[in-house]
């Protein structure tokens, strides 16, 4: 280690007096201002990283969601997937640790992890875009020098399209091309093999309005319109020309607020979607002819997708789940495990957990009530159906089994990925000739009501069965109980929220009136 250039760089990267940031589970979030030495650190964590596991790992400088003053940063490991657990906790020690410890903290790590300075390593970069992103991706790339190693910067790339790049790199190429390129080809291409066995849909199915947050999401989506087919037709709204990232529009907004988003003229059964900040997460919603708006959640996202695959897979001997949190409206468990005879787990929130279920299947479909998720295959599944492609004699069988094969192309199996998973929609949609009114019919979504309440620690709330109930403070649990009991098909819940200072309530009834009651009840039990 280069003591030196650790001593001068760190100062060019000073933490703030008395600043603590934690790892949690979108990395590390806060104002921009007070990310640099972060960032800076992350850089050195991502080469540490890298000679640990003898791979590429990659960096991402996003706050997703979050107002465009606030920025972030977090790890991709090898496969894609989120920064593995117990390497959060050596993220934030040296995110906090003191100028002087710096040296002292990374070479416990070394020692901890078991890292050979002297290996290779090499590090992807993506930013989102903030106007404070460009820089602190510079401050990374400070921090990779200081420790030495390769890097390749992205530049701009939707979180997805990083954690697809440092899949491909890592698989050598078995996953796809490590370039927007590959990227585009490898999805377009999926897309229209399937789009191909679609029974021609109308003129007005062909459209699709998409509110891409004023971010990352509106500049990749342009960069892949030449590889469109003419069967879609995007309509790119909120592209960041005017206005700033993530205000009064994107999927947070339209679910949180569960209205339409700013910046998107919506005509009645108009199909329209939105993606968030980077482009990660996607909700779709349409005005009736009487004007209510209608959202269309992560939750019945899974569940269209299920009974796609589920339809493909019923000659093969492959289990399939659906993986949902305690966000997950009571209605669509109810649906896919009553009507849909799918088994449903619950899982904490975070994607990291999601996704870590979901792989103990041959089919997992996780998604996040707000948007979040994808579907997984497992090897065994993925060999036997592409297999089946190439040497089954019967034709409707192939043709499902090419089916299946074009969706794990099509899937983005690292991560949610707003791009992705629009266009497995699209084609799903299209191939069942469904309009976007038949898929909301499915089941009605039960009332529900989000709050949050400040409390002098959150962290006084402990919670156990995938957080859906409070273990401490005592008493509290109890509580709630008694006010659910009050309405009927009703739930809630608390629990202190990863991301902000604050403890979440939900809380679901038959009528938006009992469900709205419902929550304000359980959060004043909270205090
Ligand atoms: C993070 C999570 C998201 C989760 C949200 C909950 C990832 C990549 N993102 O944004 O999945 O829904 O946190 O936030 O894991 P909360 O803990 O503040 O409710
Ligand atoms: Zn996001």
């Amino acid at each position: 280690m280069d003591l030196e250039a650790l001593r001068r760089y760190s100062a060019l990267h000073p933490k703030p007096a008395g600043l603590t940031l934690q790892y949690g589970t979108a990395g590390f979030r806060s104002r921009a201002e007070q990310l640099d030495h972060i960032v800076f650190r992350m850089g050195l964590l991502a080469i540490l990283r890298s000679k640990a596991v003898t791979a590429t790992i990659g960096i991402m400088v996003t706050a997703s969601h979050n107002p465009e003053e606030d920025n972030g940063v977090k790890l991709v490991d090898p496969l894609g997937e989120m920064l593995h657990p117990s390497w959060e906790e050596y993220a934030t020690q040296l995110a906090n640790a003191e100028e002087q410890e710096l040296q002292k903290v990374i070479t416990e790590i070394c020692q901890k992890a078991e890292v050979n300075l002297h290996k290779d390593a090499s590090v992807f970069i993506g930013r989102d875009t903030r106007p404070s992103s460009k820089k602190l991706s510079q401050s990374v790339i400070d921090g990779i020098q200081v420790l030495g190693g390769q890097y390749h910067d992205y530049g701009l790339v939707t979180t997805p399209q990083l954690h697809y790049m440092v899949c491909c790199q890592n698989t050598q190429g078995q996953y796809g091309k490590a370039t927007l390129e590959g990227y585009y080809e490898k999805l377009s291409k999926a897309f229209m093999e399937l789009i191909k066995q679609s029974h021609c849909s109308g003129e007005n199915q062909k459209h699709l309005k998409i509110d891409c947050a004023n971010g990352i999401g509106a500049l990749k989506l342009s960069e892949m319109k030449p590889y469109f087919p003419q069967e879609v037709v995007i309509h790119i709204y909120n592209d960041g020309t005017k206005e700033k990232l993530n205000h009064l529009c994107g999927a947070d907004f339209v679910k949180v607020q569960q209205k339409p988003p700013g910046g998107l003229d919506m005509k009645p059964n108009e199909r329209c979607c939105s993606f968030d900040g980077d482009a990660d997460r996607i909700v779709y919603y349409y005005k009736d002819t009487a004007g209510h708006f209608h959202l269309i959640d992560g939750d019945k996202i899974a569940t269209l997708i299920s009974i796609f695959l589920k339809e493909l897979l019923v000659k093969q001997d492959f289990k399939m789940a659906v993986v949902q949190t305690a966000y997950a409206n009571g209605n669509s468990t109810r649906y896919l495990q009553e009507t849909l005879k799918v088994p449903v787990h619950c899982v904490k929130t975070g994607v990291k957990h999601l996704h870590h279920k979901a792989q103990e299947f041959d089919v997992g479909v996780y998604f996040e009530a707000n948007g979040h998720g994808t579907v997984l295959f497992s090897k065994t599944a993925e060999t036997k159906i592409r297999q089946l492609v190439k040497e089954e004699k019967d034709d409707e069988k192939r043709e499902a089994a090419k089916m299946l094969e074009n969706m794990i192309d099509l899937i983005n199996q690292t991560v949610g990925d707003a791009v992705s998973d629009m266009l497995v929609i699209e084609a799903i949609l299209a191939l069942k000739g469904l309009t976007v009114q038949q898929w909301d019919a499915l089941y009605t979504d039960l009332p529900n009501r989000l709050l949050k309440v400040q409390v002098a620690d959150r962290r006084v709330i402990d919670t156990t069965d995938a957080e859906r109930r409070a273990l401490t403070p005592p008493g509290l649990q109890e509580k709630i109980d008694a006010l659910v009991k009050k309405y009927k098909l009703s739930r809630a819940f608390v629990r202190p929220s990863g991301t902000e200072d604050v403890v979440r309530i939900y809380a679901e009834a038959d009528t938006q009136e009992n469900a709205d009651a419902l929550a304000h009840e359980v959060s004043l039990a909270v205090f």
